[in-house]
């Protein structure tokens, strides 16, 4: 069974699907916002993960048509939520560096943001950040343009690739998404809390705002707190859920 010819018909098939796992405020203790995270529905082996079929997608360069999907259909979710009394949650979408280096990438957002009438600063978009120290001259152009717009830039897995302090305060960023290797041993005395403690000194004083990813214990949490962390996602809060779980988790916590 070829899954890239497969990958070809998905779409049409209807059969990815989005996931969304919160993004929870630390003050506040609310769900803010959520990450879309895709999964196929493929016909013959069940829900497939990102990370058996992305990387294809990336090589055929069928992720384009994948990305603009994505986008689309968080976009739609995200205002839906808004529309029945969650106005300011955000939503979250990951751009890998197939999607960022084209030259369509802004005009596929600004249309999404105009078909669906989500507010621009409720759409937020994930780069990792080794893909925007590819070619970080042309990424500082692209989010300049992204930035016009209203979009929000987030740093995702912050703190595995090797961006200089200069470069960092060059990008017009948002939001640092620590990395989730981070999490372990975080609280206990070790190496991973001393980074995470200046990760957060980091990004204060910059001015941007923080988030930690896969928190999965009240320890951690309780680290993060006092760190002054803004924001955190993790098992301890949720896994990647369906839309509708979503809802009600938002509900729930309010
Ligand atoms: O839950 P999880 O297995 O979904 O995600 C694994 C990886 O796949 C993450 O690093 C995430 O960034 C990536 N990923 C998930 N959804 C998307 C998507 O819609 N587009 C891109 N480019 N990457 C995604
Ligand atoms: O790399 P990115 O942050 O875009 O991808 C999110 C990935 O992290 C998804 O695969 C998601 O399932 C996973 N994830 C989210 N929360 C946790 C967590 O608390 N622990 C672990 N181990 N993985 C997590
Ligand atoms: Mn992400
Ligand atoms: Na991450």
């Amino acid at each position: 069974m070829d899954l890239e010819l497969s990958l070809r018909r998905a779409i049409d098939n209807k059969e990815l699907v989005l996931h969304y796992q919160p993004v929870i405020d630390l003050g506040s203790h609310e769900i803010i916002g959520a990450e879309a995270l895709v999964r196929w529905n493929h016909p013959e082996f069940g829900l497939l993960m990102p990370d058996k079929f992305i990387p294809i997608a990336d090589e055929t360069g069928f992720i384009i048509e994948i990305g603009k999907w994505v986008l689309y259909e968080a976009c739609k979710q995200a205002k839906a939520w808004q529309e029945i009394g969650h106005e300011s949650i955000f939503i979250a979408v990951n751009i890998s560096a197939i999607e960022l280096d084209q030259s369509q990438l802004i005009n596929h957002v600004a249309g999404v943001l105009h078909t669906t009438e989500l507010n621009p600063n409720r759409l937020e978009l994930e780069i990792t950040e080794s893909v925007l120290m590819q070619d970080a001259e042309a990424s500082i152009r692209t989010l300049h343009e992204l930035k016009q717009m209203g979009v929000r830039i987030a740093v995702d897995d912050f703190g595995t690739g090797y961006s200089s302090l200069s470069y960092l305060r060059r990008f017009p960023i948002d939001i640092i998404k620590i990395d989730r290797s981070f999490a372990k041993d975080m609280g206990s005395d070790s190496d991973n809390s001393a980074i995470v403690t200046a990760i957060i000194a980091l990004a204060k004083s910059l001015d941007l705002t923080v988030e930690a990813g896969g928190v999965e214990t009240q320890a951690q949490l309780d680290f993060l707190h006092k760190a002054g962390c803004h924001h955190a996602q993790g098992y301890l809060f949720s896994h990647p859920v369906t839309a509708d779980k979503l809802f009600a988790l938002i509900e729930q916590r309010k």
